[in-house]
């Protein structure tokens, strides 16, 4: 079984999404050979020298143990999260992945995102993304001392905040045409993403093809949404169970 999670957006003001995912690793993911999380596992990351925060701490515990225990982790960065770095993820025994990643499984191919980047229509976020994800920009932020680090990463968030007020729904789509060209550019692989909180299985037929796109959704306190594949199809689940 493989599976597939995103949008956690984990921190210390919503623990109830901190313990599902916790229960999330210690149960269904045992069961599993393989974990990919999509992005935004982070609701922010101001750099691999706060893994010593607590509940940093806490979860990248739960992470190395499901890794020990046999379960190969990939991690995406996600909008939030985007410097996950080297650290995290030796500490986690975890890979991190270049977006878009292709999984080759014996049976059947997969092309996993985060989503944020084929969001086109808005403009000011790809503005903000690229400065974000710019190399030197993100060596200049590092190199801040940590607690300025957490200032700044809060007052991006309300900005951000602010400028999601604006629009008429605060997660732009992705772009139609860029979405078939990725389908296309990826050998019509089964695309799974996450970034904008709408969960749905979506159709695209392109050259003719017919080609599933997986939304996966976001974590709430009281539940979680991850997708399974089982070797011979895709499906969705609630986490807890119940
Ligand atoms: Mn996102």
């Amino acid at each position: 079984m493989i599976l597939f999670a995103s949008d956690l957006h984990l921190s210390p003001q919503s623990p109830g999404v901190t313990g599902l995912f916790l229960d999330f690793l210690a149960g269904p993911v045992r069961q599993a050979r393989e974990l990919y999380l999509l992005g935004d596992l982070f609701e922010a990351w101001i750099g691999d020298d706060d893994l010593s925060d607590p509940d940093n701490a806490r979860i990248v515990a739960g992470l190395r143990a499901t890794s020990e225990a046999g379960v190969r982790i990939g991690v995406l960065h996600g909008n939030r999260d985007f410097l996950l770095g080297e650290e995290f993820a030796q500490a986690c025994g975890c890979q991190l992945l270049r977006e878009p990643y292709i999984l080759s499984t014996p049976e059947w191919q997969f092309v996993l995102a985060h989503g944020d980047a084929l969001c086109l229509d808005d403009l000011a976020y790809q503005q903000v993304r690229s400065q974000l994800r710019d190399p030197a920009w993100q060596q200049a932020f590092l190199a801040r001392p940590r607690e300025q680090r957490r200032q700044l990463a809060a007052q991006m968030r309300a900005q951000s905040i602010a400028s999601q007020q604006t629009k008429d729904s605060p997660y732009s789509d992705l772009q139609a045409a860029a979405t078939d060209d990725f389908l296309r550019d990826h050998g019509y692989a089964t695309f799974i993403h996450g970034h904008t909180h709408q969960p749905a299985t979506h159709d695209h037929i392109v050259d003719g093809i017919h080609v599933e796109r997986w939304v996966l959704g976001d974590w709430h306190e009281t539940h979680g949404d991850y997708l399974a594949w089982d070797g011979e199809a895709l499906t969705r689940h609630r986490w807890p169970t119940a």
